[in-house]
């Protein structure tokens, strides 16, 4: 009996992420907790593209060096789909900051700061929409298992 609908969410294996060779281990860690790979890329923003994706946050203090470090290297954009995505997601990742993450999420075992921390989660599943279509073309979402 289902009782939570089929949902999308984005996240972005961070600059960090690629750096420390920690693709794998997180992509692990996001697939056993039950979501299915539905698009994924390797690629480099450049600052336009990763000021553009972060634009909400454009008058926060933190933006340039976030605009600096979502650029600073290969980044690995997913699309990931599992009942309840968005919330699930962002309960396996944990809070933004590191030190307030609890134990066991990607962001507790393995970043550094709350600006460096490995993964993007989407918030909503209206943002997940809106950053999967910044990523990825109709023909690269496939969801094949
Ligand atoms: P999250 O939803 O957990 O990714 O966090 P936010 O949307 O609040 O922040 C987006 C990104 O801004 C974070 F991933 C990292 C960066 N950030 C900082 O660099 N400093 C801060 O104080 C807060 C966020």
């Amino acid at each position: 009996m289902h009782t939570k609908k089929m949902e999308r969410t984005l996240t972005i294996l961070k600059p960090d992420c690629v750096r420390k060779q920690l693709i794998g281990a997180v992509i692990d860690q996001i697939e056993r907790a039950g979501f299915r790979v539905v698009a994924m890329k390797k690629i480099k923003l450049t600052r336009e593209t990763a000021g553009e994706f972060y634009a909400v946050h454009r008058e926060r203090p933190f933006y340039g060096e976030l605009v600096d470090f979502m650029s600073s290297g290969p980044c690995v954009p997913i699309i990931l789909e599992k009942e309840n995505a968005v919330a699930d997601f962002r309960t396996l990742i944990g809070a933004t900051d590191p030190e307030q993450a609890d134990a066991g999420t990607v962001r507790k075992l393995y970043a550094d700061s709350k600006g460096e921390n490995i993964v993007h989660g989407s918030d909503s599943e209206e943002n997940a929409a809106i950053e999967a279509g910044f990523f990825f073309s109709a023909e690269e979402v496939v969801r094949s298992n």
